[in-house]
């Protein structure tokens, strides 16, 4: 049996930077996040009992074990899970712009459950196809819903995802802007563990809750301004405790640092923009329609040859002929 579906990548816009419990990714925290349009993962699953081994292609190159390890373990979970056997093979394509720095864990992992579970004829709801991307990758959870989706905390059954606006009628754009770097990055399952050891860890875990609400009631009343300044809060409180953990790390770049500073420069002029960052030196830049041309220029002129993605809202998981 064989069946393929397609997930578009999120950006968190309320960050989940901690788990609960590792191995099933329960998180510390709720988060909310923004589906995107432009970035997408097509992954194909079969299962055949002629297949003599585990195999995965991403972007048609065969993986050796080193680099499918994450993948055959998280398939073998979902197998014990279901009660299921049996030698598999995995194609993904990833339609996610080397260009644009992105991670693409989190469509990744959605569009493995969604594939894998279709394969098998799996009778799952969206709910429970979250809960299974949850133990591939932790932000794969909100991938499987399109526009803005709340991944709530909880345990193994109620941490799920939750759409809040599939389909939000919404000028909101997020330009994605690559940042070269060569340092080695911190993984994010590394780096988030090592961000407990901030004294600021504690109270930001506190605020979650009314974070989260301010947040949905930022989307509720379409406040652009409620919603940029929550966003770039949350991202500047966790890369916070990153710099305050011990060992101190950074996920910054000095360009990084020069976007920061380029977009607060923008605000003052008044053109209204606000910023988000992951776990590495890129930076996506909330704003609206009228703005993305001055904000583009502007970075531009800032830094030579940066790449830019614009970006909006993308649908949920679906599933591909
Ligand atoms: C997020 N990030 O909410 C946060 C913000 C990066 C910074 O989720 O260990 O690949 O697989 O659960 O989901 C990136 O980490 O980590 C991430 P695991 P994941 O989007």
């Amino acid at each position: 049996m064989e069946a393929t579906a397609r997930a578009h990548t999120n950006i968190a816009l309320i960050k989940y930077w901690g788990k609960k419990d590792t191995a099933l990714k329960t998180p510390l925290m709720s988060s909310l996040s923004m589906t995107l349009d432009a970035f997408y993962t097509d992954t194909t699953f079969i299962h055949d009992s002629n297949l003599t081994e585990d195999s995965f292609y991403l972007n048609k190159i065969k993986q050796n074990d080193n680099n499918s390890e994450r993948v055959f373990n998280y398939i073998h979970h979902l197998q014990k899970l279901f009660n299921l056997k049996g030698h598999f093979t995995i194609y993904s394509t990833n339609h996610v712009p080397t260009s644009a720095g992105l991670a693409s864990s989190a469509s990744a992992f959605a569009a493995l459950a969604t594939a894998f579970a279709k394969s098998y004829q799996l009778d799952l709801s969206l709910t429970d196809l979250s809960r299974l991307a949850r133990s591939g990758s932790g932000s794969a959870t909100r991938s499987i819903f399109g526009g803005f989706v709340k991944w709530i905390k909880g345990n193994d059954q109620t941490s799920i995802a939750v759409p809040i606006d599939q389909n939000p009628d919404w000028d909101l754009h997020m330009l994605a802007v690559e940042v070269n770097t060569g340092v080695k990055k911190i993984s994010s399952s590394k780096g988030m563990i090592q961000a407990q050891t901030s004294p600021f860890y504690l109270p930001w875990l506190e605020r979650n809750d009314e974070e989260i609400t301010m947040m949905e009631n930022a989307i509720k009343s379409k406040n652009f301004t409620k919603l940029g300044e929550l966003a770039e809060l949350s991202a500047n409180e966790m890369h916070a405790t990153n710099l305050t953990a011990t060992p101190s790390f950074t996920y910054f770049e000095p360009q990084t640092l020069k976007l920061i500073k380029l977009i607060q420069e923008l605000r003052s002029q008044g053109i209204e923009c606000y910023y988000t960052i992951d776990a590495g030196p890129n930076v996506k830049i909330l704003a609206q329609k009228n703005n993305l041309s001055a904000i583009s220029s502007a970075v531009h002129t800032l830094l030579d040859n940066v790449k830019i993605v614009d970006a909006s809202f993308g649908p949920g998981v679906k599933f591909l002929d």
